[in-house]
């Protein structure tokens, strides 16, 4: 089992991922930092993430970092893991390739994992799990934001934060080995939109195809007019109605 985490806890900061990053010289590997609020919580492509009180804002930091091939893999992983929380609390919840947790069509999680090589090779990954109450979004895009309360009392965000840590430790043990390889069936059984047309968004490039799955290195498996496709990365819509 890997060593412990480092956990330092903020009542407020402007993003906890910024926070690792901005004091990666100064911080160990394995510290892991919760605010109780963000004040320009980050979503991936310079979205944002809305983080008021009472939801679970959190950030580990790994020096050194696993392989660039494995860091989106950490995000879906971690998707599971709050996934498999939900359900185990009775709330129907499925993962949203790449990095999403949906309960009853509601975005309820988010995972934003970056990497890079200075001062030194780090790896951050965030997680933001709406727990009290679903936030606004100005200007919605996207999937609704849905909130655990809805469905079940939230946990303590801190002791959901040790579950979590717990079980990514369990499911990850070594960071160079590859954090899904043996969970693909797993996370295949609970991803949304499953055997359902989507469109897949990547930059200019976008692809129409049902949902099967995803591969042992994390890849959306897509079957499309042309054949299957293998998707690094992207955005996933349900097709709309034509
Ligand atoms: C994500 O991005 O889903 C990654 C979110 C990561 C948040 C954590 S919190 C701790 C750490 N520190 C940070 O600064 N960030 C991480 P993306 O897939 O790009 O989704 C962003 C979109 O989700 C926004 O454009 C909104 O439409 C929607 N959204 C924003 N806040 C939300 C919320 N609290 N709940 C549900 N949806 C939200």
């Amino acid at each position: 089992m890997p060593g412990t985490w480092r956990r330092i806890l903020l009542e407020s900061t402007g993003s906890t991922n910024d926070f690792l990053k901005e004091g990666l010289l100064g911080l160990s590997d394995r510290t892991v930092v919760r605010a109780v609020r963000q004040t320009s919580g980050k979503g991936r492509l310079g979205r944002t993430w809305e983080s008021p009180p009472g939801g679970l804002y959190a950030s580990i930091l790994l020096v050194p970092p696993p392989s660039p091939e494995h860091a989106s893999r950490v995000a879906l992983l971690i998707a599971d893991i709050i996934c498999g929380e939900l359900l185990r609390a009775g709330i129907g919840a499925c993962v949203k390739w790449p990095n999403d947790v949906i309960a009853d069509d509601g975005k309820i999680a988010g995972i934003l994992p970056e990497y890079g090589t200075f001062p030194v090779p780090w790896f951050v990954t965030g997680m933001g799990v709406n727990l009290a109450a679903a936030p606004s979004i100005p200007g919605r895009n996207g999937p609704p934001p849905a909130a655990w309360a809805r469905f079940a009392p939230p946990p303590d965000p801190d002791a959901l934060l040790d579950r979590l840590l717990l079980e990514l430790d369990e499911a990850w043990p070594d960071r160079t080995l590859d954090p899904i390889s043996d969970r693909a069936e797993g996370i295949t059984g609970r991803l949304w939109m499953s055997g359902r047309e989507v469109e897949v968004v990547r930059g200019e490039r976008l692809d129409t195809g049902i949902v099967k799955g995803i591969d042992a290195q994390g890849r959306l498996l897509l079957s499309t007019g042309s054949g299957m496709i293998y998707l690094d990365s992207g955005e996933l819509s349900p097709v709309r109605s034509r």
